[in-house]
């Protein structure tokens, strides 16, 4: 009895002890059971190397980044898809007074368009909905070269156009034939774009008005309602001379110009007759916007008045199909890129003179 009142007694001092005690050496044998089936361990280990991956994973793409940036550097990102230009460009001033400089010379007009590349430009920030070609007939004209490449340039890219500018010049001193250079502009024109329109311009015209737009229609434009040295009236109702703007089909449609007309006058009328033969209608934008200004000059050396030209435009309806663009001939001499336009150089000294 005394000795089991003791134990009794012993167990209830030290029980706090011997649970705890108890306690710790079920965890070390839960303990070395799993270090021995080996599988705590190596768990550890494989989470540690992982991370250790991921680690040098994101080095490695660190690391390839930067020889991505060291590659592109200066290369444009590619662009976002464009939507095309809205209907009315938000650029437009509308009338403005125009001047000219004296001492204006080509390099300022190539600083003042920094974004015109070999006489071509299309805008940055949509897609415009007309291709379009100037073709711009010319001899010994050089100053109004400039003055109409100095206003036409900002005015066409207020309009927000791709378009390129093409100067046709004649070559030698045979009589000057403004409708035939038409023609080879075009055709020129073409070997190297699919213009959608064409603007058929004098190098002397200005274009007061940039809402005066330099887009073709449905129907063929004729640009100039008035200028300044007719008092900005409609010279006569059929008057289709100095700036047209028709398709390449419209264009196509009628065989183009004459080549036929050499010397100053009669190939404008030509023109409208053979569009009006083609159940086609001349537009004209309103008279307050279709203005222009004509840079002063006389009637140049080799441009004589044609004397034939009434005999050639009544003639029109029978001669239309095979005069014009499918039997243009010339010589070309050179076609050359320059910063502001496209310079193509022809010779017409092999065909018959009329005069
Ligand atoms: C009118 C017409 C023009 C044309 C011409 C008759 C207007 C505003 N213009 O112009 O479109 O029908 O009559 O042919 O009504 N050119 C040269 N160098 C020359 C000669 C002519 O570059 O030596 C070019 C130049 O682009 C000029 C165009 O041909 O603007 C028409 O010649 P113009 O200006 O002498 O004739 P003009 O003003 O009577
Ligand atoms: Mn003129």
């Amino acid at each position: 009895m005394a000795i089991s009142l003791y134990v009794f007694h012993f167990f209830n001092k030290f029980k706090v002890f011997l649970l705890v005690t108890l306690c710790l050496m079920m965890l070390w044998a839960a303990f070395s059971y799993f270090v021995d089936s080996g599988q705590t361990i190596p768990k550890l280990k494989s989470v540690g190397e992982h991370f250790g991956k991921i680690i040098s994973l994101e080095k490695e793409e660190d690391s390839q980044k930067e020889e991505k940036m060291k590659i592109t550097e200066g290369v444009p990102a590619t662009k976002p898809p464009q939507g095309p230009c809205p209907a009315l460009s938000p650029y437009l001033r509308g009338a403005s007074k125009l001047t000219f400089s004296p001492s204006l010379t080509l390099e300022e007009v190539e600083k003042e368009n920094p974004q015109v590349a070999e006489g071509r430009y299309h805008p940055a920030e949509c897609s415009a909905l007309q291709r379009v070609a100037i073709l711009i007939p010319h001899r010994n004209r050089e100053r109004h070269l400039l003055y109409l490449l100095e206003h036409l340039h900002p005015f066409l890219q207020r309009q927000q156009l791709e378009y390129g500018i093409y100067v046709i010049h004649q070559a030698g001193s045979t009589k000057f034939n403004r409708a035939k250079l038409l023609n080879v502009g075009y055709l020129e024109a073409l070997k190297e774009e699919n213009w959608d329109c064409f603007i058929f311009h004098d190098v002397d015209l200005v274009p007061e008005n940039d809402f005066n737009i330099y887009m073709c229609d449905r129907q063929p434009k004729h640009l100039v309602v008035g200028r300044n040295s007719t008092g900005y009236r409609l010279r006569y109702q059929g008057y289709f001379g100095g700036v047209t703007a028709l398709t390449r089909d419209q264009f196509s449609m009628v065989n183009g110009f004459s080549n036929n007309y050499w010397g100053w006058g009669g190939e404008d009328d030509d023109l409208r007759i053979r569009v009006e033969m083609q159940k086609m209608r001349v537009m004209r934008p309103s008279a307050d916007v279709a203005r222009y200004t004509m840079i002063f000059h006389n009637r140049d050396h080799g441009n004589e008045e044609n004397r034939e030209r009434m005999k050639l435009l009544r003639q029109v309806s029978r001669t239309w199909k095979t005069d014009g663009l499918n039997s243009c001939s010339y010589r070309l001499l050179s076609v050359e890129h320059n910063p502001l336009y496209i310079n193509i150089t022809v010779d017409f000294s092999m065909q018959p003179k009329i005069s």
